[in-house]
């Protein structure tokens, strides 16, 4: 990739310090996308990440872990190791359930972060760091996790880095923001916490997506136009969620973590598939009764011990064990495997996985290239020689000239318009974001379905609008924008007429 050579072609003309930045650089380059984990304490983050990897190995709820940065990364031998912040390791055993024990018997506080690597085939694709929650705007908590996120890369190549190039190729280059119905949408924190998951690098849509976790706690009576119904509530609060955290985020989705978890990591079981059945022959009236609240439902009379309930509701909460007992009376002979199905459709994760692939998996390279991009300008700044300053601008620039590194024009112009640095009216501004954001033509023309003609038309029609904004009307800083834009219409309509 261009930036690696870019970086390997200059190794030579700085001091050994940024070089080293440089080195570091391309070992990222060429490793899976690293993606964060971030969002308020409880909100469910360990156990979206359990889901993600298809295996319960976050601890959640509880323990000293959960304070922590965990990365969890492919390998090919199931293994965690505590890194303490003097860079030793030690190898830590597995609980006995094959999670991270929640308790590490080590002094916390001689420690800078966790690294599991496992064989979970999802982690070839990206690396998923699950990060403490924020409790907090003040500064000291956010440059906390700012500081673990900025450690938490391991080890090879980095030792002779100092604190100032580490931190300058350091943080997250995507972020999977995890928010609840109770953080409103425009609190500070919230946008704050994006912020620290990057270490200060700019999130924008096409890094970041969010979620609206534990979318089964929701009451559906309090959103309106929900008709009652949970998962419709969820998907009407997290659009508005969107609208008020756009453009940060490319897109609000509602999920079920929990639920998501237990389909997904084994924690469904087909005896908890028995015990549904068990609950779904009980009367209606009974059962009805007994899912109005958790306490109702492990205390009432009934012939499943209270124990097996609680630990049904652990899995599944009440929405889970409603959703399982309903499909069950509507095909009574189903199998635990198809119970397993139904829940995972409920949860709302195949959504959410279908949206990092669009998002970032598709533009990995570009985020990827774009990050080290930032990386390589912050060493060069942070060297203090002016010559080398220059010489590192003046490669950059040539290299951003080049028609091949349109994808990362592209993306820096969205992060542009994104993040407010260039002004742009509103609706030009979405037209920006949803041809950078998006990976499908259609829905980058905002015509999902169209024919081919009319979707080329389109495109044509937009390219001479954009050329002609770039030249005539624009501020310089919109007119820069304008000329990228143009250009990925231009792409666009070369790519329809291919045959
Ligand atoms: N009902 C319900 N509970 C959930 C859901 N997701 C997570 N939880 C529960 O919320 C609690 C906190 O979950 P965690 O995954 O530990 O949350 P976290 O954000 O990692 O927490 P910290 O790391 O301590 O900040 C646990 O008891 C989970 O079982 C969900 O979708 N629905
Ligand atoms: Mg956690």
């Amino acid at each position: 990739m261009s930036v690696a050579n870019l970086c390997h072609r200059l190794a030579s003309q700085v001091s050994p310090r940024t070089a080293a930045g440089f080195a570091e650089v391309q070992r990222r380059l060429a490793a899976p996308l690293q993606v964060a984990v971030a969002g308020r304490i409880k909100s469910g983050k360990s156990t979206l990440v359990n889901a993600l990897i298809g295996r319960r190995v976050a601890p959640t709820d509880v323990g000293e872990c959960t304070r922590l940065v965990t990365r969890f990364q492919y390998g090919t031998v199931d293994r965690v190791e505590v890194v303490f912040t003097d860079g030793t390791k030690q190898v830590l055993p597995f609980a006995a359930d094959g999670s991270i024990p929640a308790e590490l018997g080590v002094d916390i506080k001689k420690v800078s972060h966790l690294e599991a690597y496992l064989t979970n085939a999802v982690l070839q694709g990206m690396t998923v760091i699950d990060t403490p929650g924020l409790g907090s705007l003040d500064a000291a908590s956010v440059s906390r996790t700012e500081q673990l996120l900025g450690a938490a890369q391991d080890d090879t190549g980095s030792d002779n880095l100092d604190d100032t190039s580490r931190n300058a190729v350091a943080g997250a280059e995507a972020v999977l923001y995890v928010v609840t119905q109770g953080v409103r949408a425009d609190d500070q924190q919230a946008l704050a916490a994006f912020t620290a998951a990057t270490a200060s690098r700019e999130a924008g849509p096409v890094n970041a997506i969010a979620v609206l976790n534990k979318a089964d706690t929701i009451v559906a009576e309090t959103v309106e136009g929900s008709g009652g119904d949970i998962w419709l509530a969820a998907k009407l609060l997290a659009e508005k969620q969107a609208s008020t955290l756009k453009p940060r985020v490319a897109d609000v989705l509602p999920v079920i973590g929990l639920i998501a978890e237990s389909a997904e990591s084994g924690g469904f079981t087909s005896a908890d598939a028995d015990v549904l059945h068990q609950l779904a022959d009980l009367d209606d009236d009974v059962l009805e009764t007994m899912l109005i609240s958790a306490d109702i439902f492990t205390s009432w009379e009934c012939d499943v011990p209270a124990g097996v309930r609680l630990r049904l509701l652990e899995k599944l909460d009440l929405y889970g064990v409603r959703r399982a007992v309903d499909a069950i009376r509507a095909e009574p002979a189903i199998t635990a495997g198809a119970l397993r199905r139904v829940l995972l459709d409920a949860s709302g994760l195949d959504a959410v996985r279908q949206r990092l692939a669009i998002v970032f998996a598709a533009r990995a390279d570009g985020i990827k290239a774009a990050a080290a991009l930032a990386s390589v300008t912050a060493l060069a700044h942070a060297s203090g020689d002016p010559g080398e300053r220059q010489r590192v601008h003046d490669a950059i620039e040539v290299l951003l000239a080049k028609p091949e590194a349109h994808q990362l024009r592209l993306l820096e112009a969205l992060t542009l318009v994104a993040s407010g640095a260039v002004d742009m009216p509103e609706d030009l501004a979405e037209e920006v974001l949803r041809v950078g954001s998006n990976a499908d033509l259609g829905a980058q023309l905002g015509l999902p379905g169209a024919a081919r003609p009319e979707l080329a038309a389109h495109a044509l029609e937009r390219a001479g609008w954009w050329r002609s904004f770039a030249s005539f009307g624009a501020t310089p800083a919109q007119s820069r924008v304008a000329h990228v834009v143009h250009r990925a219409y231009f792409l666009i309509w070369q790519q329809i007429r291919m045959p």
